[in-house]
């Protein structure tokens, strides 16, 4: 079956949250009206996780959404995860969604993707950084690193792109007919600013919608300063080897 939106959502222990992100979801593409194939990337969680996906497929029974459950052996990455989603999905879906299952991103904001996408913009960034969006909850610490990071990149490759690190963004399943995800060089946090690059790089028309991103209330935070900064060295090659 073919929709019209495919939403990747990787996740590794979101016992806690990955029950309401798809109730959620479920509501807005409802709302809308938007077909779509909401497909989970779980690396073999050791929590409950992938009952509660399943427990949640085997009762749904909705007009416009779909959902699948992809898991594989072992923790691999939140980069592959994502590459083997759009994989998996982008033959049937007109638009990928790249969101998070912490809530972090929340899902009330499709419709302002589905919207710009509407207007002919291949890819849609969810962006804390511009008029209207923002963080929440977050320490000086953080917030100062990240905002300081999406400078840095900006400025090194060259974009006008002012949420370059972040991981909520739509595209047009056509962006990957051109960039190639066999040749995305990078892990972790310069996955998400590679893709922009690449698909910045090859001319397709982009855009930012604000969104608010509340930090994660339930499950364990992940973030890792030390990836960060050398994600921030490792720009370079990706600036160098596109
Ligand atoms: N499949 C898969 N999902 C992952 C992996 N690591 C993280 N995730 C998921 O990827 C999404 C983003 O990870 P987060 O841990 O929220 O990363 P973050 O937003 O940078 O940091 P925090 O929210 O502070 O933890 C979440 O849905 C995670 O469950 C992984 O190795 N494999
Ligand atoms: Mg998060």
């Amino acid at each position: 079956m073919t929709s019209y939106l495919g939403i990747i959502v990787p996740t590794y222990k979101e016992q806690d949250n990955i029950y309401n992100l798809l109730k959620r979801v479920q509501t807005e593409v409802e709302k809308y009206k938007i077909t779509t194939h909401l497909l989970v990337m779980d690396d073999s969680s050791p929590d409950r996780t992938r009952e509660i996906i399943e427990a949640y497929q085997a009762q749904l029974n909705s007009q416009y959404l779909q959902i699948s459950l992809h898991v594989r052996k072992s923790k691999m990455g939140l980069a592959s995860a994502y590459t083997t989603g759009i994989k998996i999905l982008k033959a049937n879906c007109k638009y990928l969604l790249e969101m998070d299952a912490d809530l972090s991103h929340k899902p009330e904001y499709i419709h302002d993707f589905v919207e710009k996408a509407k207007q002919g913009y291949d890819l849609i960034i969810g962006s804390r950084y511009v008029k209207g969006g923002g963080v929440e909850n977050w320490s000086w610490i953080r917030k100062t690193i990240s905002t300081n990071a999406s400078r840095y990149s900006r400025s090194v490759l060259g974009l006008k792109v002012r949420d370059l690190t972040g991981g909520y963004n739509m595209y047009n399943s056509k962006v990957f007919d051109t960039v190639n995800l066999d040749k995305i060089m990078s892990s972790g946090y310069l996955f998400q600013i590679e893709m922009k690059y690449k698909t910045i790089k090859n001319n397709f028309k982009w855009t930012e919608v604000p969104i608010i991103f509340p930090d994660r209330v339930a499950g364990k935070s992940k973030f890792n300063k030390t990836i960060m900064l050398e994600a921030l060295v490792k720009i370079w090659q990706v600036k160098f080897t596109s």
